[in-house]
């Protein structure tokens, strides 16, 4: 969305220096996007010079005074991972920010990841577990049918809801989105492999993705 710019990347290229209308509308309804509901891994590299106190890498939420749901990877003035879970619930969802304890520069690529296994919450800087939280338990709250936000977009570049909208002040690359719980070890290995495992170029579906655009041309 707007004129989402390409900059370095730590693999290739990554998104960057965002404005306020530039970011990845990845699915909206937020239904579209079949996210995971029971287990959930997100994971970024990203050169964050904000620390917002209101920053989004990736997430699909709502958080508007009491009315808390979904999920965001981003920051609240540090680097956090929120989620709002069955349990503990006030009726309107609660979102709870896990704070990343760690060092980490705000000038250099950081990776960031965020699990949640239907008890614990989980956040790892650079592949080290830097924060929990076990008060959880149950599937992921979505806004849904009925709510006083009933839908939410699923972005990568802003933290953003329907009364917020802070652009991400730095780059982000490689964003993976799991249904299941990462382990440490995996997480670990994630951040020490090189970019995607496998190279799209010259693979079946891209190749098929090109034949297709230049049939429908
Ligand atoms: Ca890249
Ligand atoms: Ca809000
Ligand atoms: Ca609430």
């Amino acid at each position: 969305m707007g004129n989402l710019k390409s900059v370095k990347g730590k693999f290739g290229m990554a998104f960057g220096k965002f404005s306020q209308s530039d970011f990845v509308l990845v699915a909206s309804p937020m239904k579209k996007a079949k996210l995971p509901v029971k287990d959930i891994t997100v994971e970024a590299w990203v050169i964050d010079e904000g620390l917002l106190e209101w920053g989004g890498y990736v997430g699909c939420f709502q958080d508007n005074g009491s009315f808390e749901k979904g999920w965001v990877l981003g920051t609240n003035n540090a680097i956090t991972f929120a989620v709002s879970t069955e349990k503990p619930n006030d009726g309107d969802g609660i979102l709870t920010y896990v704070v990343a304890n760690a060092k980490y520069n705000k000038g250099k690529w950081i990776h960031v990841a965020g699990t949640y296994d239907g008890k614990k919450i989980k956040i790892y800087i650079n592949g080290e577990l830097a924060g929990d939280n076990s008060s959880h338990t149950g599937d992921i709250n979505y806004p849904e049918e009925g709510d006083s936000a009933p839908d939410a977009e699923f972005i990568i570049g802003k933290y953003k809801d329907i009364n917020k909208n802070f652009p991400h002040q730095g780059s982000i690359d490689e964003v993976k989105l799991y249904e299941r719980a990462l382990s440490a070890a995996k997480n670990k290995k994630n951040m020490n492999s090189h970019g995607l495992a496998v190279n799209q170029a010259d693979k079946l579906g891209m190749m098929w993705g090109t034949i297709k655009r230049n049939r429908t041309r």
